[in-house]
Protein backbone atom coordinates (compact mmCIF):
# COMPACT_ATOMS: atom_id res chain seq x y z
CA UNK A 1 0.00 0.00 0.00
CA UNK A 2 1.55 2.97 -1.27
CA UNK A 3 1.73 6.06 1.49
CA UNK A 4 2.96 8.35 -1.00
CA UNK A 5 -0.13 8.00 -3.50
CA UNK A 6 -2.57 11.25 -2.49
CA UNK A 7 -5.81 10.01 -0.36
CA UNK A 8 -9.08 9.35 -2.57
CA UNK A 9 -11.83 11.22 -1.38
CA UNK A 10 -15.25 9.92 -2.19
CA UNK A 11 -18.82 9.46 -1.21
CA UNK A 12 -21.46 6.83 -1.24
CA UNK A 13 -22.68 4.88 -4.62
CA UNK A 14 -25.05 6.42 -6.29
CA UNK A 15 -23.67 9.96 -5.24
CA UNK A 16 -25.88 12.72 -4.50
CA UNK A 17 -25.05 16.28 -4.03
CA UNK A 18 -23.66 15.76 -0.78
CA UNK A 19 -21.09 13.13 -1.54
CA UNK A 20 -19.74 14.83 -4.56
CA UNK A 21 -19.44 18.50 -3.18
CA UNK A 22 -18.03 16.89 0.14
CA UNK A 23 -15.57 14.92 -1.30
CA UNK A 24 -13.81 18.35 -3.22
CA UNK A 25 -14.35 19.91 0.30
CA UNK A 26 -12.58 16.88 2.16
CA UNK A 27 -9.96 16.98 -0.44
CA UNK A 28 -9.40 20.66 -0.06
CA UNK A 29 -9.37 20.69 3.72
CA UNK A 30 -6.45 17.64 4.23
CA UNK A 31 -4.44 19.12 1.63
CA UNK A 32 -4.94 22.21 3.38
CA UNK A 33 -3.86 20.62 6.09
CA UNK A 34 -0.50 19.17 4.11
CA UNK A 35 -2.08 15.93 3.58
CA UNK A 36 -2.22 15.39 -0.60
CA UNK A 37 -5.63 14.35 -1.40
CA UNK A 38 -8.18 14.55 -4.40
CA UNK A 39 -11.69 14.05 -4.78
CA UNK A 40 -13.23 11.02 -6.93
CA UNK A 41 -16.85 9.97 -7.32
CA UNK A 42 -18.26 6.43 -7.79
CA UNK A 43 -21.22 7.10 -9.47
CA UNK A 44 -22.34 10.05 -12.41
CA UNK A 45 -22.94 13.11 -11.82
CA UNK A 46 -26.96 13.46 -11.01
CA UNK A 47 -28.52 16.73 -12.90
CA UNK A 48 -28.61 18.18 -9.58
CA UNK A 49 -24.76 18.12 -9.05
CA UNK A 50 -24.11 18.64 -12.63
CA UNK A 51 -26.04 21.72 -11.76
CA UNK A 52 -23.87 23.14 -8.84
CA UNK A 53 -20.35 22.40 -10.30
CA UNK A 54 -21.82 24.80 -13.43
CA UNK A 55 -23.48 27.21 -11.21
CA UNK A 56 -20.38 27.59 -8.92
CA UNK A 57 -17.68 26.65 -11.16
CA UNK A 58 -16.41 23.28 -10.11
CA UNK A 59 -14.33 20.66 -11.19
CA UNK A 60 -15.99 17.27 -11.60
CA UNK A 61 -14.49 14.39 -9.81
CA UNK A 62 -13.10 11.65 -11.72
CA UNK A 63 -14.89 8.93 -11.78
CA UNK A 64 -13.53 5.81 -9.46
CA UNK A 65 -15.38 2.15 -9.34
CA UNK A 66 -12.11 0.50 -7.35
CA UNK A 67 -10.65 1.17 -3.79
CA UNK A 68 -8.36 -1.76 -3.43
CA UNK A 69 -5.18 -1.01 -2.38
CA UNK A 70 -5.62 2.90 -2.06
CA UNK A 71 -5.29 5.14 0.87
CA UNK A 72 -9.22 6.59 1.16
CA UNK A 73 -11.40 9.15 2.67
CA UNK A 74 -15.10 8.40 2.89
CA UNK A 75 -17.27 11.22 3.29
CA UNK A 76 -21.03 11.26 3.31
CA UNK A 77 -21.41 7.62 4.19
CA UNK A 78 -19.51 5.04 6.56
CA UNK A 79 -20.78 1.35 5.69
CA UNK A 80 -19.26 -0.52 3.41
CA UNK A 81 -22.24 -1.64 1.46
CA UNK A 82 -22.72 1.83 0.31
CA UNK A 83 -19.26 2.45 -1.37
CA UNK A 84 -17.41 0.32 -3.91
CA UNK A 85 -17.72 -3.89 -3.59
CA UNK A 86 -13.69 -3.97 -2.58
CA UNK A 87 -13.40 -1.22 -0.28
CA UNK A 88 -12.78 -3.52 2.30
CA UNK A 89 -9.20 -3.82 0.84
CA UNK A 90 -8.36 -0.22 1.32
CA UNK A 91 -6.98 1.89 4.05
CA UNK A 92 -9.37 4.08 5.14
CA UNK A 93 -7.64 7.48 6.50
CA UNK A 94 -10.58 9.03 7.46
CA UNK A 95 -14.36 8.95 7.74
CA UNK A 96 -16.66 12.43 7.37
CA UNK A 97 -19.93 11.38 7.69
CA UNK A 98 -23.42 12.02 9.18
CA UNK A 99 -25.27 9.09 9.27
CA UNK A 100 -25.60 6.08 11.71
CA UNK A 101 -22.51 4.29 12.32
CA UNK A 102 -22.87 0.43 11.53
CA UNK A 103 -19.48 -0.38 12.44
CA UNK A 104 -18.67 -2.60 9.23
CA UNK A 105 -15.36 -0.61 8.37
CA UNK A 106 -12.29 -0.54 10.54
CA UNK A 107 -9.16 2.23 10.29
CA UNK A 108 -6.55 2.56 11.19
CA UNK A 109 -6.55 6.52 11.53
CA UNK A 110 -8.34 8.49 14.54
CA UNK A 111 -9.73 10.38 12.19
CA UNK A 112 -13.70 9.48 12.08
CA UNK A 113 -15.82 12.48 12.27
CA UNK A 114 -19.64 11.90 12.51
CA UNK A 115 -21.98 14.20 13.72
CA UNK A 116 -25.97 14.84 13.70
CA UNK A 117 -26.75 17.02 11.49
CA UNK A 118 -28.09 17.01 8.05
CA UNK A 119 -25.56 17.29 5.42
CA UNK A 120 -22.09 15.98 5.58
CA UNK A 121 -20.95 19.61 4.14
CA UNK A 122 -22.28 21.32 7.31
CA UNK A 123 -20.04 19.02 9.55
CA UNK A 124 -16.76 19.86 6.94
CA UNK A 125 -17.67 23.66 6.84
CA UNK A 126 -17.12 23.34 10.62
CA UNK A 127 -13.76 21.97 10.10
CA UNK A 128 -12.48 24.33 7.82
CA UNK A 129 -13.06 26.41 11.00
CA UNK A 130 -11.36 24.01 13.19
CA UNK A 131 -7.89 23.50 11.23
CA UNK A 132 -7.97 27.26 10.00
CA UNK A 133 -8.08 26.12 6.37
CA UNK A 134 -9.14 29.26 3.82
CA UNK A 135 -12.41 28.18 2.19
CA UNK A 136 -12.52 29.24 -1.59
CA UNK A 137 -15.95 30.84 -2.29
CA UNK A 138 -17.34 28.44 -5.34
CA UNK A 139 -16.59 25.35 -2.75
CA UNK A 140 -18.62 27.35 -0.10
CA UNK A 141 -21.27 28.02 -2.57
CA UNK A 142 -21.43 24.23 -3.57
CA UNK A 143 -21.60 23.42 0.24
CA UNK A 144 -23.90 25.46 0.72
CA UNK A 145 -26.30 23.68 -1.67
CA UNK A 146 -24.96 20.38 -0.78
CA UNK A 147 -26.73 21.89 2.46
CA UNK A 148 -30.01 22.90 0.59
CA UNK A 149 -30.08 20.06 -0.67
CA UNK A 150 -30.20 17.39 2.12
CA UNK A 151 -32.32 19.41 4.05
CA UNK A 152 -34.72 19.43 1.21
CA UNK A 153 -34.48 22.95 1.28
CA UNK A 154 -34.61 23.13 5.45
CA UNK A 155 -38.11 21.41 5.24
CA UNK A 156 -36.77 18.47 6.53
CA UNK A 157 -37.05 17.53 9.73
CA UNK A 158 -33.42 15.93 10.06
CA UNK A 159 -32.36 19.73 9.46
CA UNK A 160 -30.82 21.03 12.39
CA UNK A 161 -29.67 24.63 13.49
CA UNK A 162 -25.93 23.75 13.38
CA UNK A 163 -27.18 23.28 9.13
CA UNK A 164 -28.84 26.96 8.79
CA UNK A 165 -25.94 28.84 10.55
CA UNK A 166 -23.53 26.49 8.16
CA UNK A 167 -26.04 27.54 5.12
CA UNK A 168 -26.02 31.25 6.01
CA UNK A 169 -22.44 31.45 6.67
CA UNK A 170 -21.41 29.86 3.57
CA UNK A 171 -23.52 32.34 1.26
CA UNK A 172 -21.72 35.16 2.82
CA UNK A 173 -18.64 33.46 1.79
CA UNK A 174 -19.98 32.36 -1.67
CA UNK A 175 -21.60 35.87 -2.57
CA UNK A 176 -24.91 34.01 -2.51
CA UNK A 177 -27.41 36.98 -1.45
CA UNK A 178 -30.88 35.43 -1.72
CA UNK A 179 -31.14 31.41 -0.72
CA UNK A 180 -34.14 30.53 -1.87
CA UNK A 181 -33.84 31.56 -5.01
CA UNK A 182 -30.58 29.40 -5.22
CA UNK A 183 -32.97 26.75 -3.75
CA UNK A 184 -35.49 27.05 -5.96
CA UNK A 185 -33.25 26.61 -8.65
CA UNK A 186 -31.45 23.53 -7.40
CA UNK A 187 -34.89 22.24 -6.90
CA UNK A 188 -35.75 22.25 -10.54
CA UNK A 189 -32.34 20.86 -11.86
CA UNK A 190 -33.17 17.82 -9.04
CA UNK A 191 -36.67 17.54 -10.74
CA UNK A 192 -35.37 16.87 -14.44
CA UNK A 193 -36.61 13.77 -15.03
CA UNK A 194 -36.48 13.68 -19.03
CA UNK A 195 -34.44 11.34 -21.13
CA UNK A 196 -34.19 8.94 -18.10
CA UNK A 197 -34.87 5.22 -17.70
CA UNK A 198 -37.05 4.19 -15.08
CA UNK A 199 -33.90 2.02 -13.18
CA UNK A 200 -32.23 5.58 -13.63
CA UNK A 201 -34.13 7.45 -11.88
CA UNK A 202 -35.22 4.57 -9.26
CA UNK A 203 -31.38 4.59 -8.64
CA UNK A 204 -30.76 8.52 -8.78
CA UNK A 205 -30.43 8.98 -5.65
CA UNK A 206 -30.64 5.43 -4.22
CA UNK A 207 -28.99 3.86 -0.97
CA UNK A 208 -29.00 0.42 0.66
CA UNK A 209 -29.24 -0.61 4.04
CA UNK A 210 -28.83 -3.99 6.01
CA UNK A 211 -32.55 -3.84 8.30
CA UNK A 212 -32.05 -7.00 11.03
CA UNK A 213 -30.05 -8.99 8.06
CA UNK A 214 -32.12 -8.15 4.88
CA UNK A 215 -31.07 -5.81 2.32
CA UNK A 216 -33.70 -3.03 1.47
CA UNK A 217 -33.05 -0.55 -1.06
CA UNK A 218 -34.40 3.05 -1.08
CA UNK A 219 -34.59 5.87 -3.25
CA UNK A 220 -36.03 9.30 -3.27
CA UNK A 221 -37.15 11.78 -6.08
CA UNK A 222 -37.79 15.20 -5.27
CA UNK A 223 -40.23 17.44 -7.04
CA UNK A 224 -41.62 20.74 -6.63
CA UNK A 225 -44.73 18.83 -8.03
CA UNK A 226 -45.06 15.15 -7.81
CA UNK A 227 -47.68 15.51 -11.44
CA UNK A 228 -45.27 14.70 -14.14
CA UNK A 229 -44.19 11.42 -12.26
CA UNK A 230 -48.37 9.78 -12.35
CA UNK A 231 -48.05 8.20 -15.56
CA UNK A 232 -44.76 6.38 -14.95
CA UNK A 233 -45.98 4.93 -11.16
CA UNK A 234 -46.26 1.28 -13.03
CA UNK A 235 -43.09 1.66 -14.76
CA UNK A 236 -40.97 2.76 -11.43
CA UNK A 237 -42.83 -0.11 -9.95
CA UNK A 238 -41.64 -2.86 -11.90
CA UNK A 239 -37.30 -1.01 -12.11
CA UNK A 240 -38.01 -1.07 -8.30
CA UNK A 241 -38.95 -5.15 -8.81
CA UNK A 242 -36.31 -5.66 -10.72
CA UNK A 243 -33.90 -4.02 -8.40
CA UNK A 244 -35.51 -5.89 -5.34
CA UNK A 245 -34.92 -9.21 -7.35
CA UNK A 246 -31.05 -8.58 -7.99
CA UNK A 247 -30.48 -9.51 -4.31
CA UNK A 248 -31.95 -7.00 -1.95
CA UNK A 249 -35.38 -7.87 -0.04
CA UNK A 250 -37.19 -5.39 -0.65
CA UNK A 251 -37.14 -2.03 -2.89
CA UNK A 252 -38.68 1.70 -2.42
CA UNK A 253 -39.03 4.79 -4.18
CA UNK A 254 -40.32 7.60 -2.28
CA UNK A 255 -41.43 10.33 -4.96
CA UNK A 256 -41.39 13.47 -2.38
CA UNK A 257 -43.75 16.32 -3.49
CA UNK A 258 -42.07 19.12 -1.48
CA UNK A 259 -45.08 21.81 -2.39
CA UNK A 260 -47.21 19.52 -0.43
CA UNK A 261 -44.99 18.13 2.04
CA UNK A 262 -45.07 14.23 1.56
CA UNK A 263 -43.88 11.09 -0.38
CA UNK A 264 -45.51 8.90 -2.56
CA UNK A 265 -44.07 5.62 -1.94
CA UNK A 266 -43.57 2.75 -4.23
CA UNK A 267 -42.66 -0.62 -3.29
CA UNK A 268 -41.62 -3.98 -4.10
CA UNK A 269 -41.66 -5.75 -1.23
CA UNK A 270 -42.51 -9.88 -0.34
CA UNK A 271 -43.92 -8.22 2.78
CA UNK A 272 -46.12 -5.26 2.23
CA UNK A 273 -47.21 -5.39 5.76
CA UNK A 274 -43.97 -4.31 7.19
CA UNK A 275 -44.51 -1.18 5.26
CA UNK A 276 -47.57 -0.03 6.37
CA UNK A 277 -46.55 -1.20 10.07
CA UNK A 278 -43.57 1.73 9.24
CA UNK A 279 -45.55 3.88 8.08
CA UNK A 280 -49.04 3.29 9.14
CA UNK A 281 -50.71 3.23 5.92
CA UNK A 282 -51.78 0.08 3.63
CA UNK A 283 -49.96 -0.18 0.37
CA UNK A 284 -52.78 -0.69 -2.41
CA UNK A 285 -50.71 -1.97 -5.66
CA UNK A 286 -47.44 -1.24 -4.11
CA UNK A 287 -48.12 2.49 -3.58
CA UNK A 288 -49.14 5.01 -0.84
CA UNK A 289 -48.96 8.42 0.14
CA UNK A 290 -47.22 9.03 3.68
CA UNK A 291 -47.79 12.88 4.28
CA UNK A 292 -45.11 14.60 6.06
CA UNK A 293 -42.56 12.21 4.77
CA UNK A 294 -39.38 14.15 3.63
CA UNK A 295 -36.40 12.62 5.10
CA UNK A 296 -34.98 9.44 3.78
CA UNK A 297 -33.07 9.27 7.17
CA UNK A 298 -35.76 10.35 10.18
CA UNK A 299 -39.11 9.68 7.69
CA UNK A 300 -38.12 6.64 5.89
CA UNK A 301 -35.32 4.53 7.16
CA UNK A 302 -36.09 4.93 10.67
CA UNK A 303 -39.50 3.72 11.13
CA UNK A 304 -38.88 0.92 8.17
CA UNK A 305 -35.96 -0.16 9.95
CA UNK A 306 -37.99 -0.47 13.16
CA UNK A 307 -40.69 -2.63 11.25
CA UNK A 308 -37.56 -5.36 10.20
CA UNK A 309 -36.55 -5.10 13.29
CA UNK A 310 -40.04 -6.83 14.78
CA UNK A 311 -39.44 -9.87 12.56
CA UNK A 312 -37.83 -13.09 13.35
CA UNK A 313 -33.83 -13.74 12.06
CA UNK A 314 -35.37 -16.39 10.27
CA UNK A 315 -35.05 -15.55 6.20
CA UNK A 316 -38.56 -14.95 4.64
MN1 LIG B 1 -25.47 13.69 2.99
Amino acid sequence: MSESSPILVFGHLCPDTDSVISALAAAELLNGRGIPAEAAMPGPLTPESAFVLRRFSLPCPPRVDSAAGRRVALVDFSNAGQGPADLREADIAAVFDHHRCDGDIASRAPELWLAPVACCATLLAGLFRFYDVVLPPGLAGGMLCAILSDTSLFKSSAATPQDLRAAEDLARRAGVADIAALGADLLTAKADISGCTMRELVLRDFKDFTMNGRIVGVGQLEMPDITPVEPLKGGLLAACAELAAEGRHSVMLAVTDLGREGSLILAASPRPDLFELAFGRPLHGGEAWIAGMISRKSDMVRPLRKAFESLGRNPD
